[in-house]
Parts: structure tokens; C-alpha cells; sequence
């Protein structure tokens, strides 16, 4: 129930109170009310009662009007040019859709969110600068359209180019939403997919702070802008990280809301109010709240409700009921808004339909922005975030305005056309209206001079990409010789190597204090603790308190210089972090090495669409798949047991994915990948497996570098190079020692020779071969080329057997590469815990099932007895009726 309707039974008390309040916020100021009102509080908690939940304010705007800062600029300009962009924007979308309905792109949304653009662009949007680099801008995915309208008013795109809008293959498109991947220069953070937008912004400025204590980037005082839906604001990733801002104050970073009150199919809140919704979701979390409700045209009737009655209807109408008035008529807002009390009446019967209808909100209202976005880039101590009131599909009139339908729609008739035209004042005739014409003032215009001039104050024209970057002077595979010159007998996993080269990594005087290791609460899983103390776990405030280690070597040491970046249960989060430390070439010419170590069911799986978007973000940096393997990772079960990243990972292009089994191959992945990412500067990123099984790491072979980049060498070969009974046996990561041990059995037992590959990438042999089988089509004229595997496999005709960790789908990707039988084995099913031993023999890839498989496969080839098989079967313990993991 609202408070404000409750009826006071003592108004003269009341007054008095609120009088004593006015007083002494006059006479003393805001921090003594505060401290009063504090006192009040702890007195009322003494006594055991509970104040109002309050975390709130009254539905209005946050900044009173004497306190607004004033736009400087010409008002009636801007709203010529803002004008322009939104015809043009239309425009764009519509002509595409009258060339192919299939094309789509939205219109309401611009529409409803160009002034909170342009008034960020005329005021506050800083470019890079020779000078200072500038702000980050994370824009509404689907509000692209206004944003490539006023590139073309800039003159950045042509009108050939706006035409080819949503049109992208054959090059010089412009994309459907921001994609750095295909507009390298131009967008610098994909958005569109809801949520993802907000959860980077966030740890763009986490990370800015974080390069900024690291003399990595100088400290500065650029912003980062999210710009955001109100309904995008109930994805999970849009308020995951809102208290991490709040906690790490981070006062660069403004999240403006554009609060239209819809989404796609209908109201957000159509019961309730979305931005009181949200003020308390976000006051809660620490940050500041500006809320942008009511246009200025408001100004003089809040100033004249005396008795709070306008406050208290305001405060009363839910969000279904401020849609259904913009989407109606001035009429039927003053009998259903005012109308509700005779007071209200009275208070707009001065005022005709019209004027009524035009009470507008307060993010169609520049000067509100203006001081909303003045206020909020001053605000020190806290992240902001701008609650703007807006009507979705703004000026559209009958053809969508406020309407339910309008987020889809793509086109205007001829009259809503002319209706939008004459509302904002676009000179086109009616005669030219039917061909929707963009339209651009001459270059020497006041419009184009004027537009021009507010970017040239704020360093040039917006979206900007740097693409461009200073590569690293990366060291040579010999820093980690400790690891490639073997474990020297001692037994050591994958991830332990990993941490070695990392630490190896980080003593590198070039390099070393660009790596930044990112953990979502996992390290000590990891064997990673002993950085704490070394290198520090980064905190904004350093270390408040005494560590509960102070004095071990591995004592939990948070410091703010520190270099660990300690993410909390948090992986989108922690991954977050990783992007933009891996995109820090571009947004902070500050090229890092990042590191990101975590659960690797809880990587691809989890978060997929967030390694899809690094694809995009042409990010580079290394991600590491702790605990990797279904059958490796062994007690955890079922949710944890990864059998499948590795097919996830390789459905992004430019993902690189390694599935190593020795420390060596783990070094040579990761120098090669420094080399790729920083030197050779692909925009490619690393995906990389390592287990927690303890096993002896052997010397690097020789030979064998190139083999382990492009996903296989060879690491036994066959006794004899003559003999029809051998096989080719192909196993990655923690299996491949199962795959040698079956080698010997089969030598051993059953007189079967074997050649062994290491295959560190199934992916990368599926791409290649993917890449040579186009080739050859292509050119059907020429020899046919070879792929890597069919030269490494050239010498046999023998059958191939294949075993991994993961889903056999994973290895089975190179079976039209391979001209004889082909057998995969792999961990389809659900993952349970148990020993190594049993679940490898459960999901059938352990030595036993690699020799039966092999077996089987030289039987139907008739090169031994169908019987060996049948014996076998009892020899090595395998129970022929056993149930199939995969439905088990
Ligand atoms: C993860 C995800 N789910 C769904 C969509 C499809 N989608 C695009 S825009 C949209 C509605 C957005 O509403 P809102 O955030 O309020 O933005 P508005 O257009 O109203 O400004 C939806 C559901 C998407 N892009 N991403
Ligand atoms: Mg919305």
C-alpha cells in the first residue's frame, strides 16, 4: 500500500515536523538532516520497530529544478538535428525493408532513445585524442539505426552506404547491430544480446580502476556509458554485477536506462513502475540514482501541487497506465490522469489536449538529460545510473507510438509517414515522402557546422574503434625450459605445469607485469594460492584487516596494486573481466596477457554467449579449462565432469582450442599463442584444457612444435614399417596415456604394432581439413591438396583408432579426412564420480576398450580372427552386455 494515501490524522503535527526539517536543511544543510534523520532511525531500532521500507523516493525526478545544471547549447537546433537523425534512421531501416522484407531492423527503439544519445554526444561523449583517450560507449544493440544516422550526418557513411544497411556480404555493409567483428573500425562492444552489454560495462570500469593502480593505463577520468532497456534489465547478466560496482565505487561508470516501459512483446512493469523497481535494486546496491521521469514542461504544475495531490496520482498510476496515455490522445490523459481527482482537473484546465499530450517525459527533455549526465560524470564515489522515462516508439503517432506491437515495427504508410515528417519538421515534400529520401543538410549548413563543431569540442566523431595496437616483445619457448625438459620423475598434472609457466611468464621482464591472472574464486583448486602472496590480489582499498595467514607463505594478501584478479563465484563476471583485459590492445592501448582459470564446465557451457561475444570483440588473451575431462576430473560427478567445452569452443571461429597431455605441449600452445595474438596480431583467442590428474611430464621430443600447434604428432612409432597387423592409434589429452598403454598391449598381448599420436586439437585438424576439402572443390581443375592429418597418416592404410576425454563428436570430426576404418571412442553421458580407473572403463576409453576397439577394427578388415575378438573380450575384462554409459 502506498504511504501517501494514507489520510493524516494530525496535519498540524506533520506540518510542524516537515517545517523543523525545512529549517534545518536551510540553516545547517543536507549533512545534518542526514545525521538527524540517522539518529532517528537508530532510536526507532532501539525500541524494536521498523521504519517504512524506504529505499525508494516519490515517482519524480531526482534532480529539483534549481539544482539542474543548464544546457549551454542552441535547444532548437539540436532538436533540428536530432530531427534529422531520426528520419534518417527510419529512413534506413525502412528502405531496406522495401528492397527485401526480410531484412529487418527496429525503428521504436531510437525513436525513443534519441535525445538520451544526443545529448551524450553533443555534451559528453569524449573520442580519443592524441591527448587522452576517451569514453566507452556501450549502446542499446537495436538502437544501431540512430547511431549510424548521425555518422551520416558526420559524413562517416555515404548514403550508398546507409542502403546497405543489414546487407554485410559483399562488403562495406553496415552491420544489424554493433559487431566489432564486422565493423572493426566503428563498434567497439557487441550488445545486442541482452544482458551483455551492462555485465561488460561493469567490469570495463572494474578493470579501467584496475589498469589505472597498475600504472598499466594512466588513471585519467574517462567514463564508461551503458546504455540499456528496461526490459534488458531483467537478464540476469544486466544486475549480476551491480553490487560489485557499487562495492568498488566505481564513479566511471553511468548506466543509463531507457525506461520506455516496454519490451518486445508488451509493458516491462505493466503492474508496478519499472524505474521505482529498479532505484531501490540499485540504491540498494550502492549506487547513485538519478531518476529523468518528468519533462521541464512539468515544471510549473509540480511547483503549484501544494497539497502533493499531483505527487500522489503520479505515485499511483502503474506503468500499463503511462503507456496507454501516450498511446491516446491529450483528452483521454486529462480524464484518465488528472480526471481521477477534481483538484488535478482543476489544476490543467487552463491547458488544451494538446498541451497536455505534449507534458512530456523527462528523457525527451534535453535540458533534463543534460542534467542528469552533468550531475552524474560529476558524482565521485559512486557508479550511476540514469533512470530516463521515455515512450517507446516516440513520434510515430497511430503507426506505433507507446503501442504494443511497436518494437517489430519496420514500416511507416505514406500518412503516418507525413504525420512523423511534419512533427519534427523534416523538409521533404510530400511528392518525395513515398520514396523515404534520407536527407542531409548541405555541408556548409548551420546543422552540419553545429554538429560538427560539439564532436571537434569532445575530440572527433563517435563510435571509433582502435584496431591498431603495439605488439609484445613476447619471450621464446626457452623460458619454460624447467618445463619442457621434463618432470625429472616426478609426478605433476597439467594445471600444476600450468601454474609454473604462468609464474615463469611473470618474471619476464618485457611481458610479466602485463599478465593478469583472473580466477573466479578457484585458485587454490588450481594450486595457484602461493600468487596471493607474490604477486597480490588486486582490491580497490588494498587490505583493511589482518589476514587470518598473515605470515605463511601463501597468505591471503589483497593489495591495491595487486595483480591477481580475484573474481568471486562469479564466472560471467570473472569472464567479463577477462574480455576487457583482453581487449584492453584497443579500448586502453595498454596490449595485457590475460589469464582466466576456471572450472571448464563452468566456461563454455555456462557463459557461452559471452565467449561468443569475445569472438566478436576480436579479444586475445587465454582461457584455461581447469579440471577438464570427464573421466579425468573424477570425483566431482556429474555436474562437473567436462566432456564437452571442446565442441562448445570450436563453434567460435576464432577460437583456438587445445586439448594438451603434456607440460611441454601446454608450453608450446601458450608461447605460440602469445606469438599469434601478439606479435603476428590475428585476432584469435586460446582455449586451452588442463587436467588435475598427476602423471610423469616427459622431455620434449624433438620435432615436435609445429605437430602440436596444428593438432598432431606423433610420439611412438610402430616397431616395424612393414606388417598389415598395426593400427593408428590417436589419443588427446589425459587419455592419450590410456591410448600408449593399449599400444602396448596390443604389442605385447596380440603381436599388433602401433604408431601413437598426440592429437592436442581435434578441432584445429577438423579446420584444416575443413579448409583443404573446400580448396579442392573450388579447384577441381588442379592436384588435390593434402590436409595436415592425411600427411601425417599418408604411410597407412592401417585402421584408426581414436580416444579422448570428451564427447566422441569431438574426434569423430575428422573422420572424412581418414580413407580407412575409423573408430572413435569417447565419454558420451552423463558424468558420475567414482575412481579414474572405473569411469574410464565405465565410458569405455581406457586402455581395454582402445585394444578391444583396435582389435575389432583389424577383425572386420580380416586381418586377424573374428576369435581374437571374442577372446579378448574375457581377456580384458569387458562384459559384453555391459549397459551403454550414454543412456546409463
Ligand atoms: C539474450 C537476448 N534475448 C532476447 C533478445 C531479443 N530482443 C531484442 S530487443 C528485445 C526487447 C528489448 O526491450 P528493452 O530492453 O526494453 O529495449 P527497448 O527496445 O524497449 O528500448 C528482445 C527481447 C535478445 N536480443 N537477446
Ligand atoms: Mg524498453
Amino acid at each position: 500500500m502506498n504511504d501517501q494515501t494514507h489520510v493524516d490524522p494530525d496535519p498540524e503535527e506533520t506540518k510542524e515536523w516537515l517545517d523543523a526539517l525545512t529549517s534545518v536543511l536551510e540553516t545547517q544543510g543536507v549533512q545534518r538532516v542526514q545525521y538527524l534523520l540517522q539518529k532517528l532511525s537508530v532510536k526507532l531500532t532501539e525500541t524494536g520497530t521498523q521504519l517504512p521500507y524506504a529505499i525508494t523516493t516519490p515517482y519524480r525526478n531526482t534532480i529539483p529544478v534549481h539544482q539542474e545544471a543548464r544546457m549551454p547549447g542552441d535547444l532548437f537546433m539540436e532538436r533540428s538535428i536530432r530531427s534529422l537523425i531520426r528520419w534518417n534512421a527510419m529512413a534506413m531501416v525502412m528502405r531496406a525493408n522495401l528492397k527485401d522484407g526480410t531484412l529487418g531492423g527496429h525503428i521504436s527503439t531510437f525513436q525513443s532513445s534519441a535525445t538520451l544519445y544526443d545529448v551524450g554526444f553533443n555534451y559528453f561523449f569524449r573520442a580519443n585524442t592524441a591527448e587522452a583517450m576517451g569514453d566507452l560507449l556501450y549502446i542499446q544493440g537495436h538502437s544501431a539505426p540512430g547511431i549510424y544516422a548521425r555518422s551520416f550526418l558526420e559524413g562517416r557513411f555515404s548514403e550508398a552506404q546507409l542502403d546497405l544497411f543489414r546487407q554485410e556480404v559483399e562488403g562495406n555493409g553496415l552491420s544489424s547491430y554493433p559487431h566489432p567483428w564486422l565493423m572493426p573500425d566503428y563498434w567497439q562492444f557487441p550488445t545486442v544480446s541482452m544482458g551483455l552489454g551492462p555485465l561488460q560495462a561493469i567490469y570495463q570500469a572494474h578493470i579501467m580502476k584496475y589498469l589505472g593502480n597498475r600504472e598499466l593505463a594512466p588513471p585519467g577520468d574517462r567514463k564508461v556509458w551503458c546504455f540499456v532497456g528496461d526490459g534488458e534489465m531483467d537478464e540476469p547478466e544486466s544486475l549480476g554485477a551491480i553490487s560489485l560496482a557499487g562495492r568498488e565505487k566505481l564513479d566511471n561508470l553511468i548506466f543509463v536506462v531507457n525506461c520506455n516501459l516496454q519490451r518486445l512483446d508488451g509493458p516491462v512493469r505493466g503492474n508496478g513502475k519499472i524505474i521505482q523497481e529498479l532505484e531501490g535494486v540499485f540504491r540498494g546496491a550502492g549506487w547513485n540514482v538519478i531518476k529523468v521521469i518528468w519533462g521541464r514542461q512539468w515544471d510549473s504544475l509540480f511547483e503549484n501541487d501544494r497539497s502533493g495531490l499531483l505527487q500522489q496520482r503520479m505515485d499511483e498510476a502503474v506503468d500499463g497506465d503511462y503507456q496507454n496515455y501516450k498511446s491516446h490522445d491529450g483528452a483521454y490523459v486529462r480524464e484518465h490522469f488528472f480526471g481521477a481527482y477534481p483538484e488535478l482537473t482543476e489544476m490543467v484546465a487552463h491547458l488544451t489536449d494538446e498541451q497536455i499530450f505534449r507534458l512530456n517525459r523527462g528523457g525527451h527533455d534535453p535540458y533534463k538529460v543534460y542534467a542528469a549526465y552533468a550531475s552524474a560524470v560529476g558524482h565521485k564515489g559512486q557508479p550511476t545510473v540514469i533512470l530516463a522515462k521515455t515512450v517507446k516508439g516516440y513520434g510515430l503517432g497511430l503507426a506505433g507510438e507507446a503501442q504494443n506491437f511497436t518494437h517489430s515495427v519496420k514500416k511507416l504508410d505514406t500518412e503516418a509517414l507525413r504525420v512523423f515528417r511534419d512533427r519534427f519538421d523534416i523538409p521533404i515534400s510530400n511528392k518525395e515522402l513515398e520514396s523515404i529520401p534520407y536527407y542531409r543538410p548541405a555541408e556548409n549548413s548551420n546543422e552540419i557546422r553545429y554538429l560538427k563543431e560539439c564532436r571537434a569540442k569532445l575530440g572527433g566523431p563517435i563510435p571509433s574503434r582502435v584496431n591498431e595496437f603495439d605488439g609484445l616483445a613476447i619471450p621464446g619457448l626457452e623460458i619454460f625450459e624447467s618445463i619442457t625438459r621434463g618432470s625429472g620423475g616426478r609426478e605433476i598434472s597439467t594445471t600444476m605445469a600450468f601454474v609454473r609457466i604462468l609464474s615463469a611468464l611473470i618474471k619476464d621482464d618485457q611481458v610479466g607485469h602485463r599478465v593478469v591472472p583472473i580466477v573466479p574464486d578457484e585458485a587454490r583448486t588450481f594450486g595457484m594460492e602461493g600468487m596471493f602472496r607474490q604477486l597480490g590480489i588486486y582490491s580497490s582499498v588494498g587490505q583493511l584487516y589482518e589476514p587470518v595467514d598473515t605470515g605463511q607463505i601463501m597468505a591471503y594478501r589483497e593489495d591495491e596494486h595487486g595483480q591477481v584478479m580475484e573474481e568471486g563465484i562469479n564466472e560471467g563476471g570473472a569472464f567479463a573481466a577477462w574480455l576487457a583485459a583482453a581487449t584492453a590492445y584497443s579500448n586502453h592501448s595498454s596490449t595485457l596477457i590475460p589469464f582466466y582459470i576456471f572450472y571448464s564446465m563452468f566456461g563454455f557451457q555456462r557463459i557461452g554467449d559471452l565467449c561468443w561475444a569475445a569472438g566478436d570483440l576480436r579479444a586475445r588473451g587465454f582461457l584455461l579449462g581447469g579440471t577438464s575431462g570427464r573421466t579425468t576430473l573424477n570425483g566431482e560427478g556429474l555436474q562437473h565432469q567436462d566432456g564437452q567445452s571442446h565442441i562448445l569452443a570450436g563453434t567460435i571461429p576464432n577460437c583456438i582450442s587445445y586439448d594438451p597431455a603434456y607440460a611441454y605441449e601446454l608450453a608450446v600452445i601458450v608461447q605460440h599463442g602469445m606469438q599469434v595474438m601478439y606479435v603476428d596480431k590475428e585476432a584469435k583467442y586460446f582455449y586451452i584444457t588442463v587436467t588435475n590428474e598427476n602423471y610423469v611430464q616427459p622431455e620434449m621430443p624433438e620435432a615436435c612444435q609445429s605437430g602440436i600447434i596444428k593438432g598432431m604428432y606423433q610420439v611412438k612409432k610402430k616397431a616395424s614399417s612393414s606388417g598389415k597387423k598395426a593400427v593408428q592409434l590417436l589419443g588427446s589429452g589425459a587419455i592419450l596415456r590410456e591410448v600408449l598403454a593399449a599400444a602396448e598391449l596390443l604389442q605385447k598381448r596380440y603381436g599388433i604394432d602401433a604408431d601413437v599420436w598426440s592429437v592436442t586439437s581435434f578441432n584445429e585438424l577438423k579446420r584444416d581439413g575443413d579448409d583443404v576439402d573446400r580448396w579442392n572443390r573450388l579447384h577441381p581443375e588442379v592436384k588435390p591438396r593434402r590436409t595436415y592429418l592425411q600427411e601425417c597418416l599418408a604411410e597407412s592404410s592401417d585402421p584408426v583408432i581414436a580416444a579422448s576425454d570428451y564427447l566422441k563428436l569431438y574426434a569423430d570430426q575428422i573422420r572424412s579426412q581418414i580413407s580407412s576404418s575409423y573408430t572413435v571412442l569417447g565419454t558420451d553421458g552423463f558424468g558420475r564420480s567414482d575412481t579414474r580407473a572405473k569411469l574410464r572403463s565405465f565410458f569405455e576409453v581406457d586402455r581395454y576398450f582402445i585394444t578391444l576397439a583396435s582389435l575389432d577394427a583389424l577383425a572386420r578388415e580380416n586381418v586377424i580372427d573374428v576369435s581374437v575378438v571374442k577372446t579378448a573380450l574375457s581377456e580384458l575384462g569387458i562384459d559384453p552386455d555391459k549397459s551403454n554409459p550414454v543412456s546409463t
